[in-house]
């Protein structure tokens, strides 16, 4: 296999990438031929042709995987962790390349978002090919005359689904512990942004063997379901709405098969008197992913504020906002890029029309939209902070997945850890505070996946990851999710005697 070169034009490498799934090692295109088009939804400029995956192409895909499956789960898993981290290293190598071409098919700004998932990406890699090692399993004390053990053992063929809002990081979290585990596996991308991951198993495709990897693009119904149906399919890895994730799950049900759905939030950030101001209005920024417009599953799209911070805290985020620039997402300079889609750009003006429309609720606008005139078909949404909205409210209980953050007032802290747990959703919540107890508290009542104290970091390879109730099943990122996930314990018992 010829090594591919980094490329600086991401134009040039979505044209190149146009047509084409990837099935046992070869860039192919759909087997009906067809292709949907792809743009840049900083412009609505087509920028490329995504083959159109149907099931036709899922039987291709998975019989692929499936014949690469016994070789590559008969190399060690020292061995197969090694050539993971390869992978890492090559993904390093682009990771520039795959930041740009990012940008261009989701419109996050290059600067912030695009380039730093792009490096998440290369580090998951390395970090999953770091732990062949600890598919161990354990020895049990049965009996003086039988040696009993148990071993961890690859399901087979993953199916994995990603959505369009972090796909290249989404991505990696199912596919290096898949692969290190000793399954293959099989993607559906997400049709928004079908290229920057496809230019990942290309280049994959440099260090593992044909097989063992394949990519297909196309729509949920036409290919996301049949791969999710098909009888050779061990497994499947989720992220998405809640709607698709039910869907998905009952199909799986059908086969009895396992699952992990990763499926969105409506996370709370509680800040207290004694927060220190500064730091949690910046936690605030970090949190709702304003420079990703707020398409992020973790947003911290719930800010409750008690009584004294309160309006200091407001003024201080709607100034910070405003300074930030929204623009051409592949432009240096920008720090908010575009909506992914017209879909969402719709939904998301939706939620901000039934916020001006409650009574009692102020929506607070920051930033300035493009001057551009080359970006005024652009998918760009000023963000907005409301306060004033209701507990019931649908932006206060629905996921808007937008720059919308919803702020309101609280005077009691026992008060504010209901209104934080009334939600449906359980994926990620904040504390903000000087008071260790009161933190300590906190991080033991909320429920949530994830808690975080005075600090909103994003998700990293090593820290478990993952929601309880409708945020979903399972958990991604570390060494649990790989063992977890992506194997199934066998109790071998040999009898001495
Ligand atoms: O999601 P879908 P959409 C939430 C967010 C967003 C909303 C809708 O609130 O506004 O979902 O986004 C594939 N069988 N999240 O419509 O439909 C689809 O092709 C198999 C939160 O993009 O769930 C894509 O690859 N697959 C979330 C993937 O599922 C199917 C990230 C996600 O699409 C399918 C994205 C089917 N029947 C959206 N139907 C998060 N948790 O981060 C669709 N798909």
């Amino acid at each position: 296999m010829p090594q591919i070169q980094p490329t600086t034009d991401p134009h040039a490498l979505a044209r190149e990438l146009s047509g084409k799934h990837l099935i046992d090692g070869s860039l192919v295109p759909a087997k009906s031929g067809k292709t949907f088009a792809v743009i840049y939804p900083a412009t609505q400029e087509v920028v490329g042709e995504a083959a159109l995956g149907d099931a036709d192409d899922v039987a291709a895909a998975v019989e692929a995987a499936k014949r690469a499956q016994p070789a590559w789960a008969r190399r060690s898993a020292r061995e197969r962790g090694k050539l993971v981290a390869e992978c890492g290293r090559a993904l390093q190598a682009h990771a520039e390349e795959l930041g740009r071409l990012m940008a261009l098919e989701s419109g996050k700004a290059l600067r912030t978002e695009s380039r730093v998932e792009a490096s998440v990406v290369a580090d998951a890699f390395t970090f999953y090919g770091g732990l062949g090692s600890e598919l161990k399993g354990e020895s049990v004390p049965f009996s003086p005359d039988m040696m009993t053990v148990t071993t961890r053992e690859p399901i087979g063929v993953v199916g994995a689904i990603i959505p369009w809002n972090v796909p290249m990081m989404l991505m990696a979290f199912k596919i290096a512990p898949a692969l290190v585990a000793g399954n293959t596996v099989v993607v559906k991308s997400a049709e928004e942004a079908p290229f920057a991951v496809l230019r990942i198993c290309q280049i994959l495709n440099q260090v593992l063997p044909e097989g063992t990897f394949n990519m297909l693009s196309g729509f949920g119904p036409e290919c996301g379901a049949p791969l999710v149906q098909h009888p050779d399919v061990g497994k499947v890895s989720f992220t998405g709405s809640v709607e698709t994730g039910k869907a998905i799950y009952a199909m799986a049900s059908e086969k009895l098969i396992p699952v992990t759905l990763e499926l969105g939030g409506k996370s709370p950030m509680i800040v207290m008197d004694d927060a220190d101001l500064e730091r949690a209005v910046q936690g605030a920024i970090t949190g709702m992913r304003f420079s990703r417009q707020g398409q992020s599953c973790t947003a911290s799209s719930r800010i409750y504020v008690q009584d004294k911070l309160h309006d200091r805290f407001l003024d201080a985020l709607v100034e910070r906002v405003n300074k930030m620039k929204m623009g051409d997402p592949l432009a240096e300079e920008t720090d908010i890029g575009s909506i992914v889609s017209q879909q969402q750009y719709d939904r998301v003006n939706s939620y901000i029309q039934i916020g001006r429309g409650e009574a009692g609720a102020e929506a607070h606008v920051c930033s300035e939209l493009p001057e551009d005139p080359r970006l005024a078909k652009g998918f760009f949404v000023q963000p907005v902070v409301f306060t004033g909205l209701s507990d019931d409210s649908r932006l206060t209980t629905e996921e808007i997945f937008g720059p919308v953050a919803c702020m309101y007032r609280f005077d009691d802290y026992e008060e504010v850890i209901q209104r934080a747990n009334a939600s449906e959703y359980g994926l990620a919540a904040t504390i903000w505070t000087t008071d260790l107890k009161t933190a300590l508290d906190a991080t033991r009542r909320l429920e949530a996946g994830f808690v975080q104290v005075n600090q909103n970091l994003v998700v990293q390879p090593g820290l478990s990851y993952g929601g309880i109730k409708k945020s979903g099943l399972g958990r991604e990122a570390s060494l649990e999710a790989m063992l977890e996930h992506f194997t199934h314990k066998k109790t071998v018992i040999m009898n001495m005697t």
